[in-house]
């Protein structure tokens, strides 16, 4: 299996306001190193850099005002000197409010983005460059013929819209990869979003497309973030319409339900018969995790990787979340090594 990674993503992390204090992202610099460890010792296979990048990569998916806000938003921030080290939404268009993009750069903030898990810094945009970059990168190996490639994404993608960030997310990483897909002459892509979050962002980029199906395993949005997108009748629009599957699962969700929903999404997938796999691999579902409410264990992400194998398209792993940090790395690395018959 081919890895692409970079260290852009090094110097980014993210303010997170939590419960009317802010702190420090649970989504932190160090997630990397120890995925990054732990592929490196299970030997999935050649590790690459990814490919020259500019915002054109990006566009595909991205309007290009907000790519261009994104770009720029920490220089404005300093330029208006302001006292925090980083920029952050804290009002946004809510219902009965319009939405006029307004001029001043606070606003924009709130106009640019849906929740307050993430600040925009002086690395944020090359850290997100890069995790895009590695997405695209391996889509371009795996529409030239690789089985599988792994993105070690960071930060992570699938909760950013075309024009909002937030949800640690300010590119999404595999939106930009299905695209690049459907580029290379796919005719259709499937999306598998695994994170123990609705990929709101992903569905939303694809909604109205039947080329680009997108299926999600995810905690309810009821008692779960992102909360206002993720319900079972959520099932596409237009051409779209039939191409967007979500089986929202309750909290303490364990290994049981979570393969049944498996199964009905593979199921699901294959009635649609795509060219190419994208899965959106968050192990925030690891019973451990800091954040979140499911309760897999590793076998379980072995396991989770060998069903996907046995789908048996093309497929592209993109990392999105998980957050007990020292365990992280060997989380993933069981699903790549489950998927790769190497465990
Ligand atoms: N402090 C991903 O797993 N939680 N994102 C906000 C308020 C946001 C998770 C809690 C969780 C986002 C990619
Ligand atoms: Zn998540």
């Amino acid at each position: 299996m081919l890895i692409v990674r970079s260290d852009d993503d090094q110097d980014h992390h993210c303010l997170e306001l939590d419960s009317a204090e802010l702190i420090l992202s649970w989504e932190r610099p160090e997630r990397s190193r120890f995925v990054d460890i732990a592929t490196d010792a299970a030997g999935l296979g050649e590790v690459i850099p990814p490919l020259p990048f500019d915002r054109m990569l990006v566009e595909t998916v991205h309007e290009p005002a907000y790519v261009e806000f994104v770009e720029h938003a920490f220089s404005r921030w300093k330029d208006e000197g302001h006292a925090a080290s980083a920029a952050m939404g804290f009002g946004w268009p809510a219902r009965r409010m319009r939405n006029v993009r307004p001029d001043s750069l606070k606003a924009q903030l709130g106009y640019y983005s849906f929740a307050a898990d993430c600040s925009i810094a002086e690395h944020t945009w090359k850290a997100a460059m890069a995790s895009a970059a590695a997405a695209d990168t391996a889509a371009h190996h795996l529409a030239a013929g690789a089985r599988s490639v792994f993105a070690r994404c960071r930060p992570p993608g699938h909760h950013a819209t075309s024009d909002q960030f937030g949800g640690y997310c300010y590119l999404n990483n595999a939106a930009i990869a299905a695209q690049r897909l459907r580029s290379t002459g796919m005719n259709r892509v499937g999306i598998l979003d695994v994170d123990y979050h609705h990929g709101n962002g992903t569905q939303d980029i694809f909604y109205d497309r039947g080329d680009v199906a997108f299926c999600s395993i995810h905690a309810d949005p009821m008692v779960e973030f992102p909360y206002f997108l993720g319900h079972a009748d959520e099932t596409g629009r237009d051409q779209g319409l039939g191409t967007n599957l979500n089986l929202p699962l309750p909290h303490g969700t364990g290994a049981d339900t979570w393969f049944a929903a498996l199964k009905s999404a593979t199921d699901w997938l294959t009635g649609l018969a795509p060219d190419a796999l994208v899965v959106s691999l968050g192990v925030d579902t690891f019973m451990d995790d800091p954040i979140s409410q499911f309760r897999l264990v590793e076998e379980d992400f072995t396991e989770m990787g060998r069903r996907i194998a046995r789908f048996d398209r093309p497929t592209l792993f993109v990392m999105e979340g998980g957050y007990a940090t020292a365990q992280l790395g060997q989380n993933i690395a069981a699903v790549l090594t489950g998927f790769a018959g190497t465990s």
